[in-house]
């Protein structure tokens, strides 16, 4: 006994720390380092190490609630608990407790985590909803460094390492039930499933398992091995108990119907904790001078793997959160946002984001295709643009890290950055001149690569005037009839709200001719009478329409339908015109039927317009009635 003290002497106190198998099954393992005041986690279908959790000062003990969500490890330099979240492997909560913290064990109903205090021999029980402490008991247990539950969750019991006993607790009134004497420095405890035994590992002795009978309260049998034996765990069928041995670096397979070994496997240096995995197929030793975790396949009784974890580890405990079986969910947005007809003019950046179900494994990565490119990143945002002319159509969906897929879903994205064209006809066509001398119908009409032709703009501007109008479709026409230069400026907007630059078409337009100088001329008397050779002045009367300006009188013209002179008519002239004064003789050949002078007035305006304007005055051959009436015959 004193040599084996001495030993235990030269491992450092706080080095002592218990184990407590977890009830959850799963894939992962959790080891608590405690010089790097870490848990390594170890993904338990490859032995690699997934993550390293940094939590309180002197990690120890290890347990994990019966449905794997949450890990309690203590804090033995910490005087805490820390609360490992195991969906994302962080610490979520960190619980003051008493000194020292030794062992953790959470009960089968998972309500709660008991820590044990090495330090001041008290019990703390942590909420596990809360992660607060529920209550704390002062127990003065002797070094209380393991702690196990019934399968039951009736008791709880504490190895002792200070005075070689081991409690058993009511865990309903959290008081000390029994008191069992047990081997020298019990270092280790675990119950079997069945609940009828619970194995004490003793350190300082070659009877290396105290086993005591939970009816009785009393150890019933013992297990030689051999000394420095430090950690305990029975396999899921009770069938086998796997004890460590930190002086030869072994683990004993025993068979617990025989209590006899019957296998003896070399693992790492100075193995101390050690667990069997729920299912039974493989047990984590932690081997604390070699900083590594021997990996022992059960039905081999071989080290399969060696996995290097933290400095000093310690505690070990399977967890693994309930199986995801729900897919996770992405919302997808777009940047800029599509015009009301669901275009856009430009590159579109698509940002998804993943969400997995409450309590799932967490998304994984997204896969997203582009017009069926597929992309896959890692996490549960993505980004990225989406640039072709057309019809894109973007699938996306993400997987969870339990590895369910979500159905794809999909984003069509309407892009059309181009510009329509439109073109303008001119009907009539100009003249050669170039312009047109009436109403000018000007037909636009515009195509577009993309999302089509929305609409026609086409303003009209003659002079100051403008008129703008806007026609849907792809087509329209205007009307131009204002004389003058009218320029038509058009352009095609398409269904994105893409507008061409404005084209323009010029139509001149002459503009009529203006009235023509016109007169006309009134002579009087219109009749001359008697004819007896006399001169009469002839009062004229111009009447001017149309004229630009002044008017001139160019020339007065008389003619005459018989001549000047003929037979018994000798008198010359006939007529005289001086200035504006018309003077005709009342005279007309006797053979004849009456003359007729025309008196003809060529006028000109201001802007050279000539007109011509005529009246007649008459010398008849006989008065008639009618002209007698009207007074001409003096
Ligand atoms: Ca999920
Ligand atoms: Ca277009
Ligand atoms: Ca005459």
């Amino acid at each position: 006994m004193g040599a084996t003290r001495k030993w235990m002497g030269a491992i450092a106190i706080a080095q002592l720390l218990i184990a407590q198998a977890a009830g959850a099954a799963g894939p992962v393992a959790y080891v608590a380092a405690y010089e790097a005041n870490a848990v390594s986690v170890i993904e338990t279908s490859t032995h690699t190490v997934i993550a390293t959790v940094p939590v309180c000062a002197g990690p120890f003990g290890v347990a994990a609630t019966p449905d794997g969500r949450l890990v309690y490890v203590t804090c033995n330099g910490g005087n805490s608990v820390a609360v490992i979240d195991t969906k994302t492997n962080t610490v979520v909560a960190t619980v003051p407790v008493g000194i020292s913290p030794f062992g953790v064990a959470v009960t089968p109903d998972g309500r709660s985590a008991y820590a044990s205090m090495g330090g001041d021999g008290s019990l703390y029980v942590i909420n596990t909803a809360t992660n607060s402490v529920a209550s704390s008991s002062a127990l003065g247990l002797a070094a209380p460094i393991a702690i196990a539950f019934s399968p039951d969750g009736a008791f709880a019991y504490t190895a002792n390492a200070a005075d070689d006993t081991v409690s058993v607790l009511n865990a309903v009134t959290n008081t000390v039930a029994a008191s069992v004497p047990a081997g020298p420095f019990p270092f280790d405890i675990a119950v079997s499933p069945d609940g009828r035994f619970a194995y004490v590992v003793n350190m300082a002795s070659a009877d290396a398992v105290s086993i005591i009978d939970t009816a009785a309260n009393q150890v019933v049998a013992s297990i030689a091995l051999e000394e420095g034996s430090q950690g305990i765990a029975i396999h899921p069928d009770g069938r086998f108990a796997y004890v460590t041995h930190g002086l030869s670096g072994t683990v004993s397979v025993v068979d617990t119907a025989t209590n006899a070994r019957v296998g003896t496997i070399q693992v790492g240096l100075n193995p101390i904790r050690v667990a069997v995995s729920p299912d039974g197929r493989v047990v984590y030793v932690t081997n604390q001078d070699s900083s590594n975790v021997s990996v022992i396949d059960t039905a081999s009784n071989a080290v399969v793997a060696t996995v290097p974890v933290g400095s000093i580890p310690q505690g070990v405990a399977f967890a693994s959160a309930p199986p995801d079986k729900l897919a996770p969910a992405t919302a997808a947005a777009a940047t800029p946002v599509a015009n009301a007809a669901g275009w856009y003019t430009g590159p579109v950046t698509v940002t998804l984001g993943a969400t997995d179900n409450k309590d799932g494994s967490g998304v994984k990565s997204i896969t997203y295709t582009v017009n069926g490119a597929a992309t896959t990143v890692a996490g549960a945002a993505a980004s990225f643009l989406v640039s072709a002319q057309g019809v894109n159509t973007v699938t996306y969906q993400a997987t969870d890290n339990a590895g369910n897929v979500e159905p794809a879903r999909n984003l069509g994205l309407f892009i059309d950055s181009l510009v329509p064209t439109s073109t303008a006809s001119a009907t009539p066509p100009a003249g050669s001149g170039g312009s047109n001398t009436g109403p000018v119908t000007v037909s636009v009409t515009a195509a577009d690569s993309g999302s089509g032709v929305q609409s026609i703009n086409i303003l009209r501007t003659n002079g100051s005037s403008t008129v703008g109008e806007s026609f849907p479709g792809a087509s329209a026409s205007v009307v131009v009839s204002a004389a003058g230069v009218t320029t038509v400026a058009y352009q095609a907007i398409d269904t994105a709200g893409n507008a061409e630059p404005a084209r323009t078409l010029t139509i001149r337009i002459e503009a009529a001719p203006a009235p023509a100088l016109s007169a006309k001329l009134s002579a009087f008397p219109p009749v001359l009478w008697p004819p007896d050779r006399r001169f009469d002045t002839i009062a004229t009367k111009l009447k001017v329409a149309n004229a630009v300006g002044r008017v001139t009188v160019k020339s007065i013209v008389v003619t005459s339908d018989e001549p000047v002179t003929g037979y018994r008519d000798h008198t010359a002239p006939d007529w005289i015109v001086h200035g504006r004064t018309v003077k005709l003789r009342a005279e007309r050949s006797e053979y004849g039927n009456g003359r007729v002078y025309t008196i003809t007035y060529t006028i000109v305006d201001e802007a050279g317009n000539t007109a011509q304007a005529a009246d007649t005055v008459t010398v008849p051959k006989h008065l008639s009635w009618h002209h007698q009436q009207a007074g001409y015959g003096r």
